[in-house]
Order: C-alpha cells, then structure tokens, then sequence
C-alpha cells in the first residue's frame, strides 16, 4: 500500500517539533484520527562484562563480581591528576534510543555506561553489536515493572562502590493494540507502571546517589514525547494524553477497585503510553522545584525526535510498522535515526551548553537543540505536586 499524501492534510503546517500552528481536517493513519481545531558480595544482579564472557548462559545468570569503581581524579601517567570518567546509568540501553546514547557516550572515552536492562543477554549482544568495549559498560538487571527489582538494582549498585554522575530514565514500553490491561508485579498498569513508577522509584531513590557525586555536573534525564504534548499536531492524534484528576492513580491503577487509567477511564493502552510520558515529563518539572537548587543537580527532559524504527513500535500492527518510518521520513519529517537521537541525548549528559535545569529540550531540523514549551497539562506544577505525592503513596516512600 503507497503511503499517500493525503495522510497529512495539505492545510497543516508543522514547524520545530511539529507544533501545530493550524486547524486541522480529519485525517487518518491507520486507524488514528487527528481532530478539528486542535491547537563483595554483590547480588547476583550485577555483572561485569568479563564475568559474563566466562558463564555458560545455559541457566540463569549468576554472577559473584562486579568492576571496581574507579578513584576521583585518578593520577595521569604524568602526575596530573586528570578528571575520572563520568558513570551513567542508562535504562533500557539494549535497543534503540538507550543503546544509541550508551554508543555515543562510550565513544567520548568520558563515560562508562551502566546498561540497566531486563534482558542481560540481549544487553550484553546489543553493546557488541554496536562496538561498545569492554571497558566502559558493565550490565545489570533492573526490571522496571517490579518494584522490589528497582529496589535491588539500587542496592546492588551502591554496595559497588561506583559513585553516580547521571541517571537516565529511558526504558518504555508502549502497548497500543492492547485490549485489556496487563499489570506489573504489585498490580500496576503497566505501561505507566513501567515507564512512570518504576522510575519515579528508580530516581528517588538514586537521587541521594547523584547527590553524593563528586562529578563537576550531575544530571537526572527523563526521556519525554511529543506525543504527550497536546500543543503539538502529533500529540492530538487520539487518543490524546489527559491525566484528569488523577483518579485511576490515586485508586492504585489496578482495575480492581479503581480504573487502570490515570483518569480513572477505559483501558486504552496508545493512550496510557502517551499518560505516562506526561508523567515522565511532570516529574522532571518537580525534580527540579524540590532539589535544583539544593543539590545542584540539572533535571531534564526531551523529546529526541521521531526514532520510528525503534523495537518501541513492536506490538504495533504489522501494516503500522511497515508505514510509520516513510511517514515519518517523508510526510511528517519529523523522523531522525537511532544513532541521531542517541547523540541528542547523549547531549543532554554531558553537553556544557545544556546545564539548565527544569528544561525540555528539542532539536530543530538543524539537529540544535532549543529549550521546548511543554503542553499546558504537561507543564502544570499543581498537577506535577500531586502526581508527585501520589506517585510516592504507591512505590511505598510515604
Ligand atoms: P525501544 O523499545 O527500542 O527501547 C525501550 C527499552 O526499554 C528496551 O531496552 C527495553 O528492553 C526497555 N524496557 C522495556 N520494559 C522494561 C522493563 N520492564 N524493565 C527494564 N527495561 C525495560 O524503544 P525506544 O528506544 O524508541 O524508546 C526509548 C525511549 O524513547 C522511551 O522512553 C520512549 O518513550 C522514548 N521516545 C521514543 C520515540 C520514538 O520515536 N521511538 C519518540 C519519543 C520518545 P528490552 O530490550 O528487553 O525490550
Ligand atoms: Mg505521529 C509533525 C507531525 C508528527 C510527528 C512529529 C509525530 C511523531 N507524529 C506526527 C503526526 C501524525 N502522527 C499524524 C498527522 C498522524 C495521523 C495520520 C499520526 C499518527 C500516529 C500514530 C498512529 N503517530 C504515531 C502513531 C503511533 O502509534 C505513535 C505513538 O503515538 O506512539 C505513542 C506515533 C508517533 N508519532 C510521532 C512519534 C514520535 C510517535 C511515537 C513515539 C512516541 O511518542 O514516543
């Protein structure tokens, strides 16, 4: 099937990221409408690269060592004392966006990359494949849709002794053709469960880490989109991004006694993605108002650009996965490679140019960055407050 103009109505115009300067006529991709007017003894969780090489991968992995964080400004050959590398944990580095910016950090020399994934084998084939060596990764479990994973994850890093210089939260999952809910281990919808909680948990947690750091810049990173943004042409594609009152979150989002959606709607997993990139979005914005200013700590989200070949759109429709990158390429333009968006985050930390905090960064079609205005409900610190606090009642902070 030919991907026809008429996908993208000839009236629309779309600047930047595709900000909506228009009124829109009903269009149609796929089944998506676009509506009118729209404006040491460490766990066996942690693995170094080396120990994972010797195991046979028969069973599960076990492994007993972990690398040994290197000294604060270690000594030069020289007796200059020169800056250590930068340690990043990056989640959901085995595929697309993660890997790309574990690639383009790796290739500074300046960081070594901690790949927080589910899968270790996949993590493990998936930095080779890409040439990231040895010496500047180490992989460890982290499973987002658990919370006592995300809890073990923190504890099996602290107790390696690697200070924390920037955390970024990257992994999602997106379930479009859901028809029923599914749920994380304590009952969660797991979309928001994965993408929202389990790194609000993740960050909070960690955040005492970062603290700590002796690094010149600290940075938390939570990957924002588009698509959350109703002030833009691709976050009105319904279904659209609403948080509402928060109801569904508040009732624990378990489609028992409370709905699964944020608002307290009917399960529709496009539109529970695009809820938890508001999430992801609002607790960055509140990050920044508690602890900026304390800590020092810059707080940052993005949107890197349309990565439509990612393994994101795997449970998507066969005929979407086959249309989405031309669209994208050709019609919407808004498309950019895996290797592309994964230096724009990689950017965003370590780029001295992008310090400030509480920011939501972009790039135009030049590939420069530029500080991005976030819709009204994604930028609506009542909102970010109470997310905040209810987020915090369910992993068990408060
Ligand atoms: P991918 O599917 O390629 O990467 C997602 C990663 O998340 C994978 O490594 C996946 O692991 C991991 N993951 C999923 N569930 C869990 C879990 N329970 N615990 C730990 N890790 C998990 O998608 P993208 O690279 O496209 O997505 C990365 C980020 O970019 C997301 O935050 C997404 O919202 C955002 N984004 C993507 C855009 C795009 O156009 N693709 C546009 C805007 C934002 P595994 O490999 O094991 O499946
Ligand atoms: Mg969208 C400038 C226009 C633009 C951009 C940048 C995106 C990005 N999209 C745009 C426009 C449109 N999209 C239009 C006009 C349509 C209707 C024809 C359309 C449709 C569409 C669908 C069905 N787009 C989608 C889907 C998805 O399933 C993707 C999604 O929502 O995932 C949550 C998606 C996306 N469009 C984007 C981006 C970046 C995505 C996916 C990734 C994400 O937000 O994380």
């Amino acid at each position: 099937m030919a991907l026809q103009a008429s996908l993208l109505p000839s009236a629309i115009s779309v600047h930047n990221e595709g900000k909506l300067n228009c009124a829109l006529k009903e269009s149609s991709f796929i089944g998506a409408f676009v509506s009118k007017n729209v404006k040491s003894d460490f766990s066996p969780l942690l693995i170094g690269t080396k120990e994972l090489k010797r195991k046979s991968f028969s069973g599960p992995i076990r492994a007993q060592t972990a690398t040994v964080a290197p000294s604060v400004n270690e000594a030069a050959p020289d007796g200059k004392k020169t800056l250590r590398k930068g340690n990043v944990i990056i989640t959901g580095a085995s595929s697309g966006l993660g890997l790309a910016t574990a690639k383009a950090l790796a290739d500074t020399g300046k960081w070594h990359i901690i790949m927080a994934c589910r899968n270790f084998l996949k993590a493990e084939k998936a930095a080779k494949s890409v040439g990231i060596t040895k010496e500047n990764y180490t992989v460890m479990h982290l499973d987002l849709s658990s919370l006592e994973s995300v809890r073990q994850f923190v504890d099996t890093y602290r107790r390696s002794g690697r200070p924390l210089d920037a955390l970024v939260c990257n992994a999602a999952i997106y379930l479009p053709t859901a028809k029923e809910p599914t749920y994380t281990a304590e009952g969660f919808e797991l979309s928001v469960g994965t993408n929202h909680l389990g790194h609000f948990l993740l960050s909070r947690l960690l955040l005492d880490d970062l603290k700590k750091s002796d690094y010149p810049q600290k940075r938390l990173i939570i990957v924002g989109s588009i698509t959350g943004n109703t002030n833009t042409l691709a976050g009105n594609v319904p279904p659209k991004a609403n948080l509402g009152d928060l109801r569904g979150l508040a009732g624990g989002l378990n489609g028992l006694n409370s709905s699964a959606m944020i608002d307290g709607g009917e399960f529709d997993g496009a539109k529970a993605y695009k809820d938890s990139k508001v999430c992801n979005m609002l607790t960055m914005q509140e990050f920044h108002k508690r602890y900026h200013e304390e800590s020092g700590i810059t707080f940052s989200s993005l949107y890197p650009g349309c990565i439509a070949t990612t393994g994101l759109f795997r449970e998507h429709i066969p005929l979407f996965r086959i249309l989405f990158p031309p669209f994208q390429k050709y019609i919407t333009k808004g498309y950019v490679s895996e290797e592309e968006a994964g230096k724009r985050l990689a950017q965003v930390v370590y780029d001295s140019s992008l310090t400030k905090s509480g920011v939501y960064w972009s790039w135009n079609k030049n590939s420069a960055s530029f500080e991005n205005q976030l819709s009204q409900e994604a930028s609506d610190a009542e909102k970010a407050r109470k997310l905040w606090e209810v987020s915090e009642k369910l992993v068990g902070l408060a």
